[in-house]
């Protein structure tokens, strides 16, 4: 049978819309669960919003609407920004689903059935951000450590769980499962909280105070307390009690949240599970935070990035490789524009895109542009890459399950640079000089595929788009879901005479001052013009007559066209309007190479020459932007190369 994989992230609070803090945990998440899927896993993930409590009527009543028209809107924000970063989730849970409501309640029975549940009264300091009470040791200078704000004194009677008689289980079972919390630094600060005597837990509030949740099971006056409702959710989506998910998938469920929520993850939550008669889960995955300016991201303090503006602007994968590569997971992290630009352009655009486009390159040049058997027997410099290959396989297999990313990821990029090395140092321009030595030069460029192919396989959990875009270019056409660790890493698996497409640049160079003006600029991506459809300008001032006669314009045909290399805005033109002229024309985004050659054109023939990405550009072609379209501007019937257009 396939082993069952299942993973989790928080379910965030709808007060506020999703940050770069939020996709990371989500994007973490889905890298493991597609790393599991490659692997040959059975998987199920998880991700959800948590919708009751006192912050929420308060968001909600801070914009003026009901929690229930709050929480749906906010919910869906969360709901339609995952796939647009290529999350693969399984299940988004929502608190306020009724299934959910009903297994809250039915375990909160069992619980208080058993007699672990009590009703008492409790005066305590309260943290109105944190929706809880601080004992005194827990606050720094009397103070909310997460709020900075003074908890205020509250007095109620509530509900109680009985956390206290769990503590010595717990801390046998940390101690008994060394990977249950990890990295060890939060599994060690779990175990320091430990160390002082746990208290029981309040589990309610009286509807009178908070009627914005899930009424108890046995006492219809109050409703469960934010994290009793909100932890359940683990169990709820798999049908728990009964559910043919529960069975397959707990307990082996790895959950993962920052530090943030360590305390509810590594306390509450495996003593409420025991109290329930439910296996512990198997781990508890705790990163670090991203912070701005040396300061954590929070919503309270406006410091907010937001996740789809820089996934528009840098690209899905660009944006998934940065947090995956520049994250140690456990530690915190700063997040700055800068840096990901850097990365963009050194490890993607530089190492991994130069090695791809070389490679087809070559092949396209030496071997007709089909995969070519290998035409010798392999030398020192093929098996020095296979052996950098096998070290790269087998440290991505075992970081990934430990939750090592950067480090799967940097020795993908050894054998990137060992193939980069490969290249120079065999120089395959020189073997094909020298018809002797073309068995060889087959031998090479088949190597090149393979590296290729096999790296395209490895960074599918991260960059599922890229993979698939790199796969195809090299005859395959797989879906990345689809793709599975033993077949498609081993060395040798291009089918031969298959023909390859060299196509343009995987990932083209961005300028960070290109992509940080609104409308961006050749070689960036367009996502954000073509959200927003810009309304025309005013008419111009009028002109005379002999100003207009001064624009030079022509009917012209043109003869060639190809892609500007590095954009993806540009397109190369040959264009005869009498006489033959190079134009540089930022068509390429509505109009092919193919399309253009034999179009007839107007063209602006006494322009100043200009150069664009290095190319020079002698005239400009005539268009017209329609909304998202551009369509060129064109004679109603044929007319010879050079008319003048008046
Ligand atoms: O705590 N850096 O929801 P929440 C990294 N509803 N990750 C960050 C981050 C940052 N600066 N800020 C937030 C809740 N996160 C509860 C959870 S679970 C049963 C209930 C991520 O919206 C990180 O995953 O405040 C953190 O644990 C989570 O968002 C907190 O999300």
């Amino acid at each position: 049978m396939t082993k069952a994989f299942y993973v989790t992230t928080p379910i965030y609070y709808v007060n506020a819309e999703p940050h770069i803090g939020h996709a990371y945990t989500t994007i973490v998440a889905d890298v493991l669960n597609r790393f599991h899927r490659f692997m040959g896993c059975e998987t199920f993930f998880l991700t959800g919003t948590d919708e009751h409590g006192d912050k929420i009527v308060q968001a909600a009543s801070a914009a003026g609407v009901e929690p229930r028209e709050y929480v749906d809107r906010i919910s869906g924000i969360f709901r339609s920004t995952w796939p647009r970063l290529n999350i693969s989730h399984d299940h988004f849970i929502r608190t306020t689903d009724p299934d959910h409501v009903r297994t809250v309640q039915y375990i909160l029975r069992k619980v208080h059935d058993a007699g672990e549940i009590y009703f008492s009264s409790y005066k305590g300091l309260y943290c109105v951000g944190c929706e809880r009470f601080y004992t005194e040791r827990e606050l720094v200078d009397g103070r909310c450590p997460d709020h900075d704000t003074e908890p205020v004194e509250r007095e109620e009677a509530n509900y109680f769980f009985r956390m206290s008689r769990y503590q010595s289980w717990l801390i046998d079972y940390v101690e008994s499962h060394p990977d249950f919390i990890r990295p060890e630094r939060y599994r060690n600060e779990v175990l320091a909280f430990l160390r002082e005597p746990l208290e029981d837990l309040c589990i309610s509030r009286p509807v009178e105070r908070l009627s914005w949740g899930i009424p108890l099971p046995f006492d219809d006056r109050y409703v469960t307390y934010v994290w009793f409702d909100a932890l359940i959710n683990y169990v709820s989506a798999l049908g728990y009690p009964d559910g043919g998910a529960y069975g397959r998938y707990w307990p082996v469920v790895q959950h993962l949240i920052a530090k943030d929520i360590l305390k509810p993850h590594g306390i509450y939550w495996p003593t409420m599970l025991k109290a329930a008669g439910i296996a512990p889960y198997r781990h508890l995955n705790v990163h670090g935070y991203w912070k701005i300016n040396e300061g954590k991201m929070s919503k309270s303090k406006g410091t907010v990035v937001r996740p789809l503006e820089l996934a528009e602007t840098y690209g899905v994968d660009a944006f998934r490789y940065f947090l995956l590569r520049e994250m140690v997971f456990g530690l915190d992290a700063g997040f700055s524009e800068e840096a990901l630009v850097q990365r963009l352009n050194a490890d993607l655009a530089n190492d991994l895109g130069n090695l791809f486009s070389r490679t087809l390159a070559m092949t396209a040049k030496y071997v007709d542009g089909r995969v070519p058997p290998f035409g010798s027997g392999l030398e020192e410099p093929e098996t020095d890459l296979m052996g950098q290959l096998e070290v790269t396989r087998r440290q991505f297999q075992e970081e990934i399950p430990k939750l090592g990313f950067h480090k799967a990821l940097m020795s993908i990029w050894e054998s990137l640079n060992a193939a980069n090395k490969y290249v120079d140092s065999v120089g395959p321009w020189n073997l094909a000089k020298d018809p002797e030595r073309r068995p060889r030069l087959l031998t090479v460029i088949r190597s090149l595929l393979e590296l290729n192919r096999v790296v395209a396989a490895l960074v599918s959990p991260f960059m599922p788009e890229t993979a698939e875009k790199m796969l195809q270019r090299l005859g395959i056409t797989r879906k990345a879901p689809d793709l599975r660790f033993d077949e498609d890493t081993r060395w040798g698996g291009l089918r031969e005479g298959v023909a390859v497409v060299k196509g343009d640049a995987l990932f083209p160079r961005v300028e960070l001052k290109t992509v940080q003006a609104a409308p961006p600029g050749p070689g960036a991506s367009s996502a954000s013009e073509s959200a927003s459809i810009p309304s025309e300008p005013l008419l111009e001032e009028a002109i005379p007559f002999e100003l207009f006669q001064r624009v030079d314009l022509r009917a012209g045909i043109v003869k060639e066209a190809e892609v500007v290399p590095k954009s993806k805005k540009l397109l190369r033109l040959i264009v005869d309007i009498g006489e033959e002229r190079q134009v540089v024309a930022g068509i390429a985004q509505d109009y092919t190479p193919e399309e253009m050659v034999g179009k007839q054109v107007i063209v602006v023939a006494n322009l100043q020459p200009a150069r664009l990405m290095g190319i020079e550009s002698r005239g400009m072609v005539l268009a017209v932007r329609d909304g998202k379209a551009l369509r060129l501007v064109t004679t109603g019937e044929p007319v010879a190369p050079g008319r003048r257009v008046s």
